[in-house]
C-alpha cells in the first residue's frame, strides 16, 4: 500500500478473523448489512465524512495464514481500528496477542487506536471494560486510544466510530 495510492487517510481495519470487520466496513461505506465471506486478501473502500476528511478503509483478512501480510499494510497508515467480537470470551487472548503484535511495528509509532468492541447487540457480550482490561489497553501510554461498542449488522455506533477514528487523527 503506497503512500499516494488514494486520497484519504489510511485506515487500518484489523482484528481476528470473524471480528466482523468485513460486516464493518460494509455497513459504513453502504449503510446496509452486507453478506461477507472470510476475507482472502483485503477489501478497500473510501469513506467521505466530511469535505475536509476522508479515509480510506483497509479491510485486511484476519485468519492466521494471512497474518504475515499485515505488515505491508501498515505503511502510511495513520490510524488503526481493531475490531473484537465481544463476545468471544475464549479467542480474547488471542486477540491481545494480535493487538500487541501489531502495535510492536515501529511503522505504527504513535499511530492512534480504536478497539471496537462489536457484535454488541448479542446477549453475553463483555462490557467495554471487561475487553479494555483483557486486552491490557491502559498499557499503551504512548499512543491516543478509544474503545467503542459496535454493531456491525446493526449498524449502531458505526458513524460514531469513524467520527471518533478522524478526531483521534486530527489530535495525532
Ligand atoms: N450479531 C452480530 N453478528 C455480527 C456482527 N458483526 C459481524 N457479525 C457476523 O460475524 C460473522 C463474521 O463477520 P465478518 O465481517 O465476515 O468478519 P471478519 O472476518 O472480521 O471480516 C458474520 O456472520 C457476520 O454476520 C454484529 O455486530 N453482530
Ligand atoms: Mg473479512
Amino acid at each position: 500500500m503506497g503512500q499516494g495510492s488514494s486520497a484519504g487517510l489510511q485506515v487500518l481495519i484489523m482484528g481476528l478473523d470473524s471480528a466482523g470487520k468485513s460486516t464493518l466496513v460494509g455497513q459504513i461505506l453502504t449503510g446496509q448489512t452486507v453478506n461477507t465471506s472470510p476475507t482472502v486478501g483485503f477489501n478497500v473502500g473510501t469513506l467521505e465524512l466530511n469535505k475536509q476528511s476522508c479515509l480510506t478503509l483497509w479491510d485486511v483478512g484476519g485468519q492466521k495464514s494471512m497474518r504475515q501480510n499485515w505488515q505491508y499494510y501498515l505503511d502510511g497508515c495513520k490510524a488503526l481500528v481493531f475490531v473484537v467480537d465481544s463476545t468471544d470470551v475464549a479467542r480474547i487472548p488471542e486477540a491481545q496477542k494480535a493487538l500487541k503484535s501489531i502495535l510492536s511495528d515501529e511503522r505504527l509509532r504513535g499511530v492512534p487506536l480504536m478497539v471496537l468492541a462489536n457484535k454488541k447487540d448479542l446477549p453475553n457480550s463483555m462490557t467495554i471494560r471487561e475487553v479494555s482490561n483483557k486486552l491490557n489497553l491502559n498499557s499503551y501510554t504512548d499512543r491516543k486510544w478509544e474503545i467503542q461498542a459496535c454493531s456491525a449488522t446493526k449498524g449502531l455506533g458505526v458513524q460514531q466510530a469513524f467520527l471518533t477514528v478522524n478526531k483521534l487523527i486530527k489530535r495525532s
